[in-house]
């Protein structure tokens, strides 16, 4: 057989090796496809690499090899393994992952010295019973392969600390495991566990459990004993809803969710029906029949009515409490009402066939739910069914051809209206297609603990529509829940609009609001409000009273004026409206608000000063377009999205000092953020089109960007927002570009694409000026040398400044975002540095005292700033060795680099600190800094991770920073250690609108 190249070389260096005497040998790398014998002469060999290369079998000879310890020969095509293999007795690591191993030899079981065996992506099939005889191995990774099951012998390997079994299509754990007691990881990602068993708490050593993937909808409630547990992955599991919640709460809300089951569990049947149509369709009227109630002429609804029936499963005889809403059709609360929709629920969709056919509406309705919630169950429902009256005229097929039948389940044609004999047509049918249908919902059937039912009953029974925080908690307590599951039944009811409770808002926290239909009612008193309609939404305090306390209305439709404070709050808290900035003497006591959803219709006649016609010398131009589409592609109206981003963005409004200077209406926003630039937000059919001018416009519009993506994508679950760039034909053309396509085509090398409007073929690079995501982000180095040059004259107004200031920003915001998944269990910002000064001496040490000092995330300063500079909140002084800084290096780097970026600007702008106190924060930083270069500059990682220059480069920065999301993971643990009584130095944690978790100093936590 000819010998290639790549066996010469092989050859070559194993000659070599004989000679020398070497005791390790590598040759990977080099497309070796067979070994030759002569390895076999290596005698002294300990240490053996021969991964990524293409061998397909071993020689024989491998087993002469008898002193070798660590052998790699991962990523080659082994396809068997030579029974020789068993000689090498010495070996300790055994890496023989990503080869195409159909068997093991039985021999393998003579490596009884093997700590550690890694044969994930192989195509095994089995596994020796000898593989029990590995008592020494600490980690086992079998991922990834093709077994149908697992020797009983591997419960012997009771020494393992990490077993990876995952990608297995495990349906259930096998028992041998509960003797692996050890055990500190175990990953038995991408199976198909749909229950775990008991005695998985048993395993106390357990840190670190990756259950992604799987179908399991409850936890054993033992894992709550698991101490040492930090790491819990339960991703892409269908969770019941309570679990989800406290999940998403992180690690110790799940052990306290599970502590409250561990005590007691029951299963609930309760589900939600909502009632939805136009306005007199009937809707009351059904919901009367349903509950079995006399027929009655109804006013319109205002806002919403809740009321509970009972049903019983035909098929299970079970009894399904079903807790239905009925909603007022009127169109003005349509924006508001999906507010209250949630997925697991049947939907009525109800309309009145006499009126000639009323499809249309129909379908709108179908198309509102089903975008809020793609999971609805929706059931049609024509009312009005008389004697006389004829058959309602629908197209059954077109609504399943257009929606499918497992969203539009059936339709019903009833007559709310008894007939002679008492009997009303259709309601009894009706009952039953919702009994089915509900029992079919996730919600129904789940296990939760018997304390949640019992406090849920108890609030439910004292049938008010809010109570004070204490009340909840004497409750709470008498039920036997502790304070911090307490806490965790309040949160979690919050997250499943059980009840509304904002822990973190001064006007709100004291009180839990326990009927959504009581807010949503007095909402509807403002809308129908023609002077507040008149005036543009423009609303003051007082004519709010005379509203929601309105004396001609009957005495339960009224409300107290203590409530009144409430009410607004609360509307602010849902996006409906926010307290406009008034200078008048009228301003203080009676504050106005404005009421988003009845701005003017036509832009304001201060638009054109505004927004200029052209950008002005300096500013950069930029315009990005959010398309948004439903599941197939088509575009879609997300119905009110305008109304909530006048609100989620009023921190932005031109009239955020003087209410008149705001520049809103109902399909457009001009938006300012100081040195970020202006923006300009527009409704264009059902698109938001979002132009930036700025000498960086990047920062403000990959933010106003996000944002709209974010709202889009969390609100309407059902629909998508695609990012597109305009078409830079001159003739103007309505052709949009998708930024993520162009992106790709770039990559793939393509310079041009056409228009898909005007067919003109455009230059993809100048296409993707006009997009953030594919700008080449500025390095921190590059950054902090030009910061450098601005340093002493932030508060200058020119473009260089701007756009400088501008790029820090965006560097802070990537920071933030990257490690969003890390904020759920503790902060993400700290400083560091050495407690001997500038003695230290960064080059030479092992084990040294640090200072850490915890940063709050909302004003981006070290908590010593803002506690007064002697105060120990959230300082530490901590021991760590060189080890830690090497591999926490990457992350430290790019923290303390922004940090360093971000002092300067948040202090001039805050002023907070004096100059002294800036100037020790300063030096601090600085120590720290010299410490982590210092070790940066020794390793390539590094360079790996933050030199990358691709067009994609956030990208790929993310990702090569996120795998050191572990830094924080052990950080967390160790100031939880230390810090005991007050967790992060009184950090609250508290979540944004985009439901990400900041760590922030209590007094601006209110702010969320
Ligand atoms: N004959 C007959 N009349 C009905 C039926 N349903 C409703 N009506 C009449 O229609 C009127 C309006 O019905 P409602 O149930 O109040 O309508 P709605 O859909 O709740 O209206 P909004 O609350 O404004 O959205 C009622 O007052 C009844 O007079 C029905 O099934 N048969
Ligand atoms: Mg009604």
């Amino acid at each position: 057989m000819a010998r290639d190249q790549a066996y010469l070389e092989a050859e070559k260096k194993i000659e070599q090796a004989l000679k020398s005497g070497a005791m390790e040998l590598n040759i990977s790398l080099v497309i070796l496809t067979e070994l030759p014998e002569s390895i076999g002469l290596l005698t002294q060999l300990q240490s053996l690499d021969l991964n990524f290369n293409h061998l397909t079998a071993l020689p024989e000879s491998l087993g002469q090899l008898t002193q070798l310890q660590t052998l790699d020969l991962s990523s080659n095509q082994l396809m068997a393994l030579p029974e020789s293999l068993g000689q090498l007795t010495q070996l300790g690591s055994l890496n023989l992952s990503h080869n195409k191993l159909t068997a093991l030899p039985e021999s393998l079981g003579q490596l009884t010295q093997l700590g550690s065996l890694n044969l994930s992506h192989n195509k095994l099939t089995a596994l020796p019973e000898s593989l029990g005889q590995l008592t020494q191995l600490r980690s086992l990774n079998l991922s990834t392969n093709e077994l149908t099951a697992l020797p009983k012998s591997l419960g012997k390997l009771t020494q393992l600390q990490s077993l990876n079994i995952g990608g297995k299509l495990l349906m259930t754990l096998p028992e041998w495991l509960r003797q692996l007691t050890q055990l500190q990881s175990l990953n038995i990602s991408l199976s198909q566990l749909k229950v775990l068993p008991e005695w998985l708490g048993q395993l106390t050593q357990l840190q670190l459990l990756n259950l992604f993937f799987n179908q399991l909808t409850d936890l054993p409630p033992s894992l709550a004993q698991l101490r040492h547990l930090t790491k819990l992955e339960l991703r892409d599991n269908p969770l019941n809803p309570e679990l989800a919640e406290a999940y998403s709460q992180g690690v110790d809300a799940v052990k306290a969710y599970l502590r409250a089951k561990a005590a007691a569990q029951i299963i609930l049947n309760e589900a939600k029906l909502i009632l939805v149509g136009e306005g007199e369709v009937g809707k009351t009227c059904l919901m009367d029949a349903l509950l079995g109630e006399p027929f009655q002429k109804h006013d319109s609804t205002h806002g919403i009515e809740i009321k509970s029936f009972q049903v019983t499963n035909p098929d299970t005889q079970t009894e399904i409490t079903l807790n239905g809403w009925d909603f007022g059709g009127q169109r003005v609360y349509r924006p508001t009402h999906q507010l209250f929709f949630s997925a697991p629920a049947v939907y009525l969709v109800v309309w009145k066939p006499r009126e000639g056919p009323q499809q249309g509406f129909v379908k709108e309705w179908i198309k509102l739910v089903q975008r809020r919630e793609p999971d609805a169950k929706i059931l049609v429902v024509a009312t009005h069914g008389g004697p006389q009256q004829r058959q309602p005229d629908i197209d059954r097929q077109e609504l399943w051809d257009l929606f499918g039948r497992e969203t539009v389940a059936d339709f019903f044609f009833v007559d709310s209206k008894p007939d002679k004999k008492g009997k009303r047509k259709g309601i009894e049918e009706l009952k039953l297609a919702i009994a089915r249908l509900a029992a079919e919902l996730p919600e129904v059937g789940r296990s939760v603990p018997k304390s949640f039912a019992d406090v849920r009953a108890a609030l439910q029974a004292r049938n008010v529509p809010y109570l004070p925080l204490d009340e909840v908690l004497a409750i709470c307590r008498a039920h036997k829940m502790d304070d911090e599951i307490a806490r965790l039944f309040i949160t979690i009811s919050h997250r499943l609009g059980h009840l509304t409770h904002y822990q973190h808002d001064p006007a709100l926290r004291d009180i839990v609001i326990l009927r959504p239909d009581w807010l949503a009612t007095a909402i509807s008193y403002i809308f129908d409000d023609e002077v507040t309609r008149a005036a543009h939404g423009l609303v003051r305090f007082s004519r709010l009273n005379h509203l929601w306390d309105d004396s001609t209305r009957a005495a339960d439709s009224r409300y107290p004026a203590t409530l009144h404070p409430i009410f607004l709050r609360l509307m602010e808290r849902f996006d409906l409206s926010y307290r406009v900035a008034d200078s008048t003497p009228r301003g203080d006591s009676d504050p106005q608000s404005l009421i988003a959803q009845l701005v003017p219709d036509n832009r304001p006649e201060n638009f054109g000063i505004a927004w200029i016609s052209s950008p002005s010398a300096g500013d950069l131009q930029q315009t990005q377009i959010c398309r948004i589409v439903d599941d197939k592609g088509n575009t879609a109206t997300a119905e009110g999205l305008f109304y909530q981003l006048i609100v989620r963005l009023r921190k932005y409004s031109l009239g955020r000092a003087a209410y008149a200077d705001s520049v809103h209406w109902q399909r457009g926003l001009v938006l300012d953020d100081d040195y970020n630039g202006r923006a300009l937000l527009e409704y264009k059919g059902n698109n938001v089109h979002i132009t930036v001018r700025a000498p960086y416009p990047e920062r403000f519009l990959a933010m106003l960007t996000e944002e709209v993506k974010y709202l889009v994508e969390s609100f309407w679950e059902g629909l998508r927002c695609d990012v597109m760039v305009p078409c830079l034909n001159e003739t103007p053309c309505i052709g949009l570009f998708e930024v993520r396509k162009l992106i790709e085509n770039k990559k793939r090398g393509r310079p041009e694409q056409p228009c898909p409007v005007c067919n003109e073929w455009q230059d993809i690079t100048k296409l993707l000026n006009n997009a953030p995501a594919a700008s080449q982000p500025v390095s921190i180095e590059v950054l902090e040398k030009q910061f450098a040059s601005i340093k002493d004259k932030l508060d200058v107004v020119n473009a260089n400044t701007q756009r400088i200031l501008s790029q820090v920003d965006k560097q802070y915001a990537d920071l933030i975002q990257i490690f969003t998944d890390e904020a759920k269990e503790g902060p993400r910002l700290f400083s560091l540095f050495p407690l001997e000064g500038n003695k230290f001496n960064p080059k030479n040490w092992m084990r040294a005292k640090f200072r850490l000092v915890l940063w709050c995330e909302h004003s981006r300063l070290p908590l010593p700033a803002i506690n007064g500079m002697d105060s120990k909140k959230g300082v530490y002084d901590l021991e760590f060795d060189r080890e830690w800084f090497k591999r926490a290096v990457p992350y430290l780097k790019f923290l303390t680099g922004t940090l360093s970026l971000v002092l300067p600007v948040m202090s001039s702008t805050l002023k907070v600190v004096d100059d002294t106190a800036f100037k020790t924060l300063e030096n601090q930083l600085s120590l720290g800094k010299n410490v982590i270069d210092a070790i940066a500059g020794e390793g390539t990682k590094l360079g790996e991770v933050m030199g990358a220059a691709d067009a994609e480069i956030n990208l790929e920065r993310g990702v090569g920073l996120r795998s050191d999301g572990a830094t924080l993971r052990e950080l967390h643990a160790l100031l939880k250690a230390v810090d005991k009584t007050e967790k992060f130095g009184g950090l609250v944690r508290v979540m944004n609108k985009r439901q990400e978790f900041l760590w922030v100093h209590e007094r601006f936590a209110g702010e969320y």
